[in-house]
């Protein structure tokens, strides 16, 4: 099958997962071509099957917003005549449905037929997508998707709950490449980080509001006048600077790494003991299964999809939002007794297991052959 998949490029979940299912249908035999604005950031190499074709927006004075949702269905239309994709997979339903939408209508005229799947991450319908402003143009997009799909459980009932939708929604889980998460590089330094007696805690996200980044400095903090730690803050966004203050003032600057945006986070995995993921909202938690994909629990809120991820009490905890005190006892009741942590290390591997890409990509397979059939039908 020829999939045109377009999804925002930068660090974030939505764009990961993107990318990871577009190299994975790949190495199945399907012609991928990733459709966006800039080069997705775990898109290193490109081959005979993978694609990436740039959306250009030129700067014009009369714009005062320059518009992307042209740019790109009209990219979309282009790429599918030059390619003759038969599908496309749009990733975050802003302006992405949109646009495919309108660029399924274009070719249309020209008579040419070509579905729309739609996966819905998170922030496209909890936080932005939900605003009245968006609201009308989401839920037209969603409704006029030929499959739509949800990363979580917690995602469908929500997106049922804020839209009107008369479409069916299947839940399809984000998935782990196991594979790059086994410790095989030799380079795991751990010894560079900390020293042997302090345990290593973890956080990676984009650090917007949404990820209470303030509550995994007040965690660690209280963690590290109990037990000696160190604190690597993974990644970039609003909420850095902030946080670098937070840490000043707190007086525990020699225990907290700001790394910034990482393409290796495995290697930062590798020697961390504890996760730490107190959202606010999360539809599903990416972070944290790659975290337990590399065998360490996880301290999390009990948001959106992250029960369906994290198992309270066998790969790590979940408390309520802002419960920093439960946290931090989760937290020390795991790092403070070794056979106790080395049990929540393997069981946080053992229930990533359950969101292996071998079992969960076909899923989207399906969902391709039955959407192509059915709007072929019609
Ligand atoms: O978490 C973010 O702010 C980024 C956002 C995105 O769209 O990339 O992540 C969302 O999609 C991820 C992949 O499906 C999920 O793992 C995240 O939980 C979800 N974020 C939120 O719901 C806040």
């Amino acid at each position: 099958m020829k999939i045109g998949i377009v999804c925002y490029p930068t660090f974030g979940g939505s764009g990961v997962v993107a990318t990871e299912l577009g190299l994975e249908l790949s190495k199945r035999g399907h012609k991928i071509h990733f459709i966006t604005y800039k080069q997705p950031v775990r898109l290193e190499l490109l081959s005979k099957n993978v694609h990436f074709h740039e959306v250009h927006v030129p700067e014009y004075p009369l714009f005062h917003y320059q518009p992307y949702e042209l740019a790109l269905s009209s990219k979309l239309v282009d790429m599918v005549k030059l390619h003759k994709i038969d599908l496309l997979h749009v990733h975050y339903a802003i302006p992405h449905a949109y646009a495919a939408y309108m660029a399924q209508q274009m070719l249309k005229d020209d008579g040419i037929f070509i579905p729309i799947v739609t996966t819905l991450h998170g922030t496209d319908i909890t936080l932005v997508g939900s605003h009245p402003f968006y609201k009308p143009a989401v839920t037209f997009s969603i409704n006029k998707s030929n499959a739509v799909t949800s990363v979580s459980e917690s995602l469908k009932r929500d997106t049922l709950r804020l839209f009107n939708i008369k479409n069916e929604i299947q839940v399809v889980p984000n998935f782990i490449d196991i594979d790059k998460h086994q410790p095989n590089f030799t380079d795991c330094q751990r010894s560079m980080m900390a020293n042997e007696d302090e345990h290593i805690i973890t956080h990676i996200s984009n650090f917007r509001e949404v990820k209470n980044i303030p509550d995994v400095i007040k965690v660690f903090y209280n963690i590290q006048r109990e037990i000696p730690a160190k604190l690597m803050m993974v990644g970039e966004g609003p909420e850095k600077e902030p946080a670098e203050n937070l840490v000043e003032e707190l007086g525990i600057s020699d225990k907290v790494v700001f790394f910034g945006n990482s393409n290796e986070i495995d290697r930062i995995l590798c020697f961390s003991d504890l996760f730490l993921l107190p959202s606010e909202t999360e539809s599903f938690g990416l972070a944290a299964l790659e975290a337990m994909a590399s065998g360490v629990p996880v301290i999390s809120s009990n948001s959106g999809g992250l029960p369906e991820v994290n198992k309270d009490g066998f790969s790590g905890y979940l408390s309520y939002v802002g419960n920093i005190k439960e946290m931090t006892v989760n937290a020390l009741s795991i790092l403070r007794d070794k056979k106790v942590l080395d049990a929540f290390k393997a069981n946080a591997k053992s229930q990533s297991l359950n969101f292996d890409l071998h079992a969960i990509v076909p899923k989207y397979e399906v969902i391709y052959k039955k959407t192509l059939s059915d709007y072929l039908v019609k």
